[in-house]
């Protein structure tokens, strides 16, 4: 083994029991969970990605000065090649930033511009792994809206989901784009776990043409323009919804018409670097008056016809407000619909290129029930399947619509059950009742529709025991209704009360490092649990549920693929 390799993690579910004052790990594999010993877990909290194996060794050899080097060595190359045969770490991968490094400033020369604008979903720090899953890897609906509301101003626009490609095919595509196709405007979306990766590409792309613009939109952007913008690399920030605002940027710096100091919902630097927050713009109360979103993004366009599901989004918002979502704020509290007829007329248009199975990304597709009614009216003649999120209250109250959903081509809903306790979920604004849950499962259940649930670990007030409790809960579930439980870590999103207020909930924020922002690893702690307790506890409940999966979800799942 070459010791300048850097081995890095294919998995980023692993954690330390440190509660009970021994150090072992346990990580969640391809193939199971493994458990490491005390050295093995120093060993893999070292593999990060930047350290190379020869200094790994000299790290863990300074642990053990009366050990002699050689066998250290001998042990530590021994672990690291069982832990790449297990399939748990990789010596190939190398970080963005090291890839971008190694590339020359290169400046363009002004040639033809191909396309005006390439718009992209930027890559998280995920291993790549992740994605085989398809966990990531949908043809993603904000930036595809936005294409295809500009192409019918004439704008010429390229997308790609960067989340899809690996590192060396990311700074492959952007150079190619950048350099061949001369883009004036460059837009990444970026939710907060994406945020590094999109600022280290943002300052790939002006190194490749610093007259480039670089514009990032999206759930991060949103509540944190002025940190975005801080980094000199960003030129605009979009706040909110992007079609209307990114039209009027397009026509200022394609076409030199209006005045920056007049668009709606941007942040941006003026000529004397100072940063400007405009005012926000008012979001689109006719969804059905926007053009289908653009579906050919790379590297989906040939293959999205093999491709599990396509998203498709039939309304905008929430009407709630749950203290741990964004999904209020993002939407100003403005929950906007589509008509069913042209919800249907999408699905018609999608189905005619031979795409049968939809997921709806909708923050709750189910909020007015006499609309999604006459949405499965329209859908069931048309023979496809699909997949929704839904809050558990209009399910438990309403049988004959989930009849009707079934009837529609309903396979999977997946709702946020969050916690078992009353009290939690009051004290969370969710609205729902613990025999609510109970009762939509049932029905949808009785239905034969497969249902997932999340639920949180890390809710204010609970503790320990109260979170293996909530574990149990949801295993019960997994056993008794074939319900696929999924776990998160309580997790303070910008744009969240938990965010903006913590210490309200008890919540201590350690880590601002936006990469770790993934569900899976704790960012906080609470009044009774510490950073680590909480990702152990994750951990543990993650290795449950897995173990009791109903297969039936499994099923789903590779039909699916979220
Ligand atoms: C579908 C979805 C997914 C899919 C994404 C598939 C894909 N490739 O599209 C999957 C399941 C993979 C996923 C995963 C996760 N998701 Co998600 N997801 C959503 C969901 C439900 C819908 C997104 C969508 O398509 N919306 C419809 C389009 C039209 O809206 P949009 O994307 O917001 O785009 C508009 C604007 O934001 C803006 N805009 C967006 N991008 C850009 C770019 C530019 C240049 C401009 C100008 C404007 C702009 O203009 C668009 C059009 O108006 C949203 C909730 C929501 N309401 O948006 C959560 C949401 C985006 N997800 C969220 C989270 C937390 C996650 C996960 C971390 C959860 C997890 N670990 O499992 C991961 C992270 C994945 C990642 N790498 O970032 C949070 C983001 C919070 C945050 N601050 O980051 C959201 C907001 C949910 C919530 N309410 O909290 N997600
Ligand atoms: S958790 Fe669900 S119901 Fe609550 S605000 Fe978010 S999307 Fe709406």
């Amino acid at each position: 083994m070459d010791k300048k390799l850097i081995p890095t993690k294919k998995t980023v579910v692993w954690g330390i029991n440190k509660r009970k004052g021994d150090h072992e790990g346990l990580v969640l594999g391809e193939r199971g969970f493994f458990k490491l010993d005390h050295v093995a877990s120093m060993i893999w909290e070292k593999i990060d990605g930047n350290h190379t194996v020869e200094e790994i060794i000299k790290s863990i050899s300074s642990n053990f000065p009366s050990v002699s080097p050689n066998i250290i060595e001998n042990d530590i190359m021994e672990l690291l090649n069982n832990l790449s045969k297990d399939g748990l770490i990789s010596f190939e991968y190398k970080p963005l930033e090291l890839l971008l490094h190694e590339k020359n400033r290169r400046v363009l020369s002004k040639g033809e511009r191909d396309i005006d604008i390439f718009l992209c979903s930027v890559p998280s720090p995920y291993p790549r792994e992740m994605v085989r899953l398809k966990l990531i890897s949908f043809p993603p609906l904000g930036i595809g809206y936005i294409a295809s509301f500009l192409e019918q101003y004439g704008f010429k626009v390229e997308c790609a989901n960067l989340s899809a490609l690996d590192n060396e095919q990311i700074v492959e595509i952007i150079e190619k784009i950048i350099i061949e196709k001369s883009p004036k405007i460059i837009g990444f979306s970026v939710n907060t776990e994406q945020c590094n990766s999109a600022i280290t590409l943002a300052n790939f792309c002006k190194n490749l043409n610093p007259e480039i613009i670089v514009v990032v939109g999206g759930a991060h952007p949103t509540f944190k323009d002025l940190e975005m913008l801080k980094t000199s690399y960003v030129d605009v920030v979009v706040r909110n919804e992007g079609e209307i605002t990114m039209l009027e940027l397009a026509k200022f710096y394609l076409e030199g018409e209006g005045d920056l100091n007049q668009i709606k919902g941007i942040s941006f630097k003026n000529k004397n670097g100072e940063i400007r927050r405009n005012p926000n713009r008012s979001f689109i109360e006719n969804l059905d008056s926007l053009p289908f979103p653009k579906r050919d993004i790379y590297p989906f366009e040939k293959q999205y016809l093999n491709f599990r599901a396509l998203p498709v989004s039939t309304s905008r918002g929430c009407p709630h407000n749950c203290v741990f979502c964004s999904a209020g704020s993002l939407s100003g509290g403005r929950y906007r619909m589509r008509s069913p007829k042209n919800v249907a007329e999408e699905i018609k248009s999608l189905k005619e290129r031979g795409i049968n199975i939809f997921h709806f990304v909708d923050d709750t597709v189910t909020a007015f029930p006499k609309r999604l009614m006459e949405i499965c009216d329209a859908l069931e003649p048309l023979d496809i399947e699909w997949s929704a999120e839904s809050r558990v209250d209009v399910i438990s109250r309403n049988k004959n619509l989930v009849k009707s959903m079934k009837k529609a081509g309903c396979v999977a809903l997946q709702f946020g059950i969050e916690s078992p306790y009353q009290s939690v979920l009051d004290s969370l604004n969710k609205k729902i009742k613990v025999h609510e849950i109970i009762k939509a499962i049932e029905f949808a259940r009785e239905e034969d529709i497969t249902v997932a649930g999340s639920m949180i670990i890390g809710l204010p007030n609970d503790t320990f025991e109260d979170v293996q409790k909530a574990i149990d809960f949801g295993i019960e579930l997994e056993r008794k209704f074939g319900v696929a439980i999924f776990f998160g870590i309580l997790t303070p999103f910008p744009g969240t009360q938990l965010f903006e207020s913590p210490e309200k909930f008890g919540i201590r924020i350690h880590s601002f490092n936006h990469d770790e922002y993934i569900l899976a690893n704790s960012v906080i702690s609470t009044k009774y649990l510490s950073k680590n307790e909480l990702t152990w506890l994750y951990i543990d409940g993650l290795r449950r549920a897995l173990e009791n999966m109903p297969k039936e979800w499994i099923k789903i799942q590779n039909k699916i693929g979220s």
